[in-house]
């Protein structure tokens, strides 16, 4: 059969995965009454809540006799580390641009990645039902964006077509007829070459996923470089170096159909699917017939920038609300992660129950922690920190820099400007868009980052939208100052009184309710002093009088801060940790004693 593999690249909510539920439809993929979700493809739950795709996925949809593999990417930055490899599986990029936002960073990250690795591109902008669309400037705008990095003529010459996702149509002209997706489907069969491989010589295969199935074990997913694979065929795994990893017998061979996988008798070269019966082999191995000798080249990936310590939970209150606490399983689950996802690195420490894990971003590590919870897992996890790297040459201390682009109403920018200037950052754009908007762009290190997202959206009352990605490494940029506020930190253990709330609130805003619980050491608001209080938070009104006890519950409370992971995570200072559970998001002292704290406060004060 004909076969075209594609990849829908770009920034986040422009539209791929919607696009790709239009393709399925379109071309008849699903039962005729099949009851299919929005967004079908973001299968999993953080993927629905979030409202974002986290792993790039594989489908496929039969157009006219051509048999057209897709894979969605997620477009955020934090999961940018999926991308590149995906992209080794492809011809062609459909490249998405939302017609009224315009090429954003990821869709110039994503793109450059694709236009190196040669392979053709389409652009799509998308949402031109949008009604404040501007689709021939952003046109024109993408066509720019390829000229900056450096696209072939032959790049350069990629034809553009008009789509709205949502709707289901595309069309060679942005006022051409809005029929269905048609156009597009023909667009990928004349532009997209076939893939250039042959079903002689021996099977290869360069493993590019990961995934467990609870009955078949594990499936490597990737493109048939060569060669014909069948169940019950012993084929081996070598490592990007060309040692054995393993050797195996193919249990099962699945392909992508729509929303479904199929289990094939044959698989061809060119096609893109899983095996099963490896038990070794993982991500970027080339899984061959036992006569090949050189694996197949993988994509390097982008070296992660932040990372975390996460260890057992050790708080008074461990083990009440998870099954998963000892060091054995968070060792164990952290090193699976690592292994499927080539963006997470995980690293032990000089002491058993802590690990260091490194990612992209906060929302990548967040989103692992906020997986491991749902598992049953209680963990602590101390405060985002950079990844430093040693100039070979000069021995400098260098620091990932972000390239951080923002567009604010024009009264905020100032304010903008000043804090990341503050923080390090180096102003590079500022200039009007239009409609009372401003854009601005900083070079900034990626430490000043950590926590700035929530007074971004603070200082510019919810309306700033910003966008980063990574830029690259620079000397290291000297202290940022400026952390916030001092906590109130628990003197007491049981459960927090109504009376005593009230009377801290006073001291600063809270992040419980009365009832919780509460033990030494655990942070229970913010102080609006820039020093940490003690307090006790059980402190029950003085009953002079027995009849006035009903009293207590009467006080009327100020709804505490919603402290969500990910607030938390930016929140917490470096002598701070987030107690996770399936149930709660505490904050606490990573010292739980009052004393020894004193004692450290002091220490550092005279140093
Ligand atoms: N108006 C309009 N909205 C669209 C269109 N296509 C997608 N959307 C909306 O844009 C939002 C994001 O769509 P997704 O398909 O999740 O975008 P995505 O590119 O897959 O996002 P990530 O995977 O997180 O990068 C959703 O609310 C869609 O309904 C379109 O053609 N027109
Ligand atoms: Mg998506």
């Amino acid at each position: 059969m004909n076969l075209r593999n594609i990849a829908i690249i770009a920034h986040v909510d422009h539209g791929k995965t919607t696009l790709v539920d239009c393709l399925m439809r379109q071309s008849g993929t699903f039962r005729p009454n099949q009851q299919v979700a929005e967004r079908a493809l973001d299968s999993n739950d953080q993927e629905r809540e979030r409202g974002i795709t986290i792993l790039a996925k594989c489908t496929s949809v039969e157009w006219r006799g051509t048999r057209i593999n897709i894979v969605d990417t997620p477009g955020h930055a934090d999961f940018g580390g999926e991308v590149e490899r995906v992209l080794s599986m492809v011809d062609g990029v459909l490249v998405l641009v939302d017609a009224a936002e315009g090429p954003m960073p990821q869709t110039k990250f994503v793109l450059g990645k694709a236009l190196r690795l040669g392979l053709k591109p389409i652009v799509v902008i998308n949402k031109v039902d949008r009604t404040d669309q501007r689709a021939i400037e952003v046109q024109n705008e993408t066509f720019d964006l390829f000229d900056l990095l450096d696209a072939s003529d032959a790049q350069l010459d990629f034809p553009t077509i008009f789509a709205s996702a949502k709707q289901g149509w595309a069309s060679e002209t942005v006022d051409g007829p809005r029929a269905n997706i048609d156009p597009l489907f023909d667009l990928i069969c004349r532009h997209v070459p076939p893939p250039n491989v042959t079903n002689d010589g021996p099977f290869a295969m360069l493993s590019i996923t990961l995934e467990r199935d609870p009955y078949l074990g594990r499936l490597l997913t990737g493109c048939i470089a060569s060669g014909i694979v069948r169940p019950n065929t012993t084929l081996k795994a070598l490592a990007a170096d060309g040692s054995l990893v393993e050797k195996a017998r193919i249990t099962k061979i699945l392909a992508f159909r729509g929303l479904e996988r199929t289990s094939l008798d044959e698989a061809e070269a060119g096609d893109i699917v899983a095996l099963a019966g490896f038990t070794k082999a993982t991500v970027a191995d080339t899984l061959c017939a036992e006569d090949v000798m050189d694996a197949i080249p993988a994509q390097p990936v982008d070296p992660p920038t932040l990372a975390m310590t996460f260890s057992i939970n050790d708080s008074p209150l461990a083990g009440t609300e998870g099954d998963k606490v000892t060091s054995r399983l968070l060792r164990e689950r952290l090193f699976r992660e690592a292994e499927g996802n080539v963006a997470i690195h995980v690293r032990e420490t000089d002491t058993a129950d802590a690990f260091d894990v490194a990612g992209r971003g906060e929302l990548q590590l967040a989103v692992l922690v906020e997986t491991m919870r749902r598992e049953g897992f209680e963990l602590s996890v101390s405060r985002p920190r950079v990844l430093f790297k040693t100039d070979a040459t000069t021995g400098q201390r260098l620091e990932p820099i972000e390239e951080i682009i923002i567009d604010v109403d024009e009264p905020y920018a100032g304010i903008v400007v000043d804090k990341l200037s503050s923080r390090k950052g180096e102003l590079i754009e500022l200039r009007p868009t239009g409609h009372g908007k401003q854009r601005i762009v900083f070079h900034a290190p990626s430490r000043s980052l950590i926590g700035f997202h929530g007074e971004f959206l603070t200082d510019t009352r919810g309306t700033g939208v910003l966008n980063r990605v990574f830029h690259g490494y620079a000397p290291y940029k000297g202290a940022i100052g400026g952390r916030r506020n001092g906590v109130m930190i628990s003197r007491e253990s049981g459960r927090a009184v109504p009376y005593a709330l009230w009377n801290l609130e006073e001291r600063g805003p809270l992040f419980i309710s009365p009832g919780k619980a509460v033990y030494p050491g655990m942070i229970i608001g913010e102080h609006s002093r820039g020093q940490d209080l003690d307090v006790n938070p059980l402190k029950a009104k003085q009953l002079t009088n027995v009849r006035a006890s009903g009293k207590d519950d009467a006080v009327t409370l100020t709804t505490p801060i919603n402290m969500t992971l990910e607030r938390a995570l930016a929140y917490i200072g470096e002598d701070e940790l987030v107690e996770v559970t399936p149930q709660s998001v505490r904050l606490r002292k990573r010292s739980l004693n009052m004393n020894e704290r004193r004692r450290e406060a002091k220490r550092t004060a005279e140093a």
